[in-house]
Parts: C-alpha cells; sequence; structure tokens
C-alpha cells in the first residue's frame, strides 16, 4: 500500500486541522515532526518538498499537497466514502468554507511564529508586544465569529456533524488558549470546542498527544 506522511508540527495549528481531518476521515498516515523552532522549515531538505517553507504538508502515495484546506478538500474529494468533511447542500458548504476561510486565512496568519519574528527583528517589538498583537487578532476574529455561529451553529459549527469549519475552529481554539486569550465572551464558541473535544478524531490530533511535542 502507498505511503501517506503528514509532515507537521504538534503546535502547529495549520498541521492540527489535517490530522483532525486524517481522523475523521479514518485514514492511517505517518507523521514526520518538522521542527519549526530549529527552523528544520527552512532546511533544503524540507524547501524541496516545499518552497514555502511551511506546515503542514501531506504526501499521498506521491501525491505532494500543501495548505491545510487544500489538503482537507483533496481528501474529501480523493476518498469520497468516508465522512464528509463539506456538506453536500451547497449553502451549508459555502458556510463551513466561510468560517474555514475567516480562520485559516484572516485570524491564523497573523500569529504566525515568522510573522511575530520579523515584527520583532524589523521594528523592535517586544515579546510582551508580540503576544498582545496575536491575541489582538484572535479576539477580532473571534468575536466575529462568535456572532456568526450564534446564529447559524448546530451542535457543531454547521449542523450536527463536524466539518471543515470545525476542523479549523478547534486549533484555533487551541491557539488562543495559548496565548492567553480570554474566552468567556464567545460562548458558542466555547460551547462548539467543547463538543468537538469530546470527539475522539478531535481528541486524538491534539498537539499534546503528537510524538513531537514537549
Ligand atoms: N495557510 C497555511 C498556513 C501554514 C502555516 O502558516 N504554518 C505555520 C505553522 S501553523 C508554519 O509552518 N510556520 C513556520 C514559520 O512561521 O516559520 C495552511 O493552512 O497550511
Amino acid at each position: 500500500m502507498a505511503e501517506r506522511v503528514l509532515y507537521g508540527y504538534f503546535r502547529s495549528s495549520a498541521a492540527y486541522r489535517v490530522r483532525i481531518a486524517l481522523n475523521l476521515k479514518g485514514l492511517a498516515y505517518q507523521y514526520r515532526a518538522v521542527n519549526l523552532l530549529q527552523g528544520e522549515q527552512r532546511s533544503a531538505e524540507y524547501l524541496a518538498i516545499n518552497p514555502h517553507g511551511l506546515v503542514p504538508l501531506l504526501d499521498d502515495g506521491g501525491v505532494r499537497i500543501a495548505q491545510s484546506l487544500a489538503i482537507c478538500e483533496y481528501l474529501d474529494e480523493a476518498y469520497p466514502d468516508s465522512p464528509r468533511l463539506l456538506p453536500a447542500d451547497p449553502a451549508l458548504r459555502a458556510q463551513a468554507r466561510s468560517i474555514a476561510l475567516a480562520i485559516a486565512a484572516d485570524i491564523h496568519p497573523l500569529q504566525n511564529p515568522r510573522v511575530g519574528k520579523y515584527l520583532q527583528g524589523e521594528f523592535g517589538v517586544g515579546e510582551e508586544g508580540k503576544t498582545e498583537w496575536i491575541r489582538h487578532w484572535i479576539r477580532t476574529g473571534l468575536a466575529a465569529l462568535e456572532r456568526q455561529l450564534a446564529e447559524s451553529a448546530g451542535r457543531y459549527a454547521v449542523g450536527d456533524a463536524p466539518t471543515l469549519a470545525d476542523v479549523c475552529l478547534l486549533p484555533q481554539v487551541f491557539s488562543a488558549r495559548r496565548f492567553g486569550v480570554d474566552l468567556a465572551p464567545y460562548p458558542t464558541i466555547v460551547r462548539i470546542a467543547e463538543a468537538l473535544e469530546a470527539l475522539p478524531a478531535f481528541a486524538d490530533a491534539h498537539p499534546a498527544k503528537q510524538p513531537d511535542a514537549v
């Protein structure tokens, strides 16, 4: 059988998304850790696989894909017989993508290590300033998501089965907690996150359970 390898880092929320997606789809994989703190994402070896120097990257039997959302959509299309990450209904599918993109395109990039490093290196921002920058963008994004989800969520972010929206939501909640964001103003998000944490596919993907966790 062809090898399936996920290149990731335990604390990367983008890699966390793909671990959840693989678990939800019931797809076994090998995990290859890329240590972001030691700069392994910029090694010649890794850049040869992913010129963007970011995790995750999935190698599915020779099909190499970067970008967590592209990976999730690929998995849904390549393995349609396992639970779908995107609902069949076009409106619900758009809703799931809308939430996923709000997180993956608008919130998460601003908390990326390379952004923080640039703020510190080029603009003299200190450690506390960098963390406050991250908290600000997480709060801004979660406040909007809370309003969106309070209107439309079911048991999970879109309806009563986990979707791509949830695949992105729980890792973002993990990051919010990690950076000390108070989640009390976002009760719907907290309620959904707690429901997701009870599902094995989500629980097993948690950063603390990965082989490279420190
Ligand atoms: N849009 C990308 C984001 C990937 C990304 O930003 N990965 C982070 C970890 S969560 C990374 O590899 N950062 C390395 C760095 O900042 O040097 C995706 O969804 O896969």
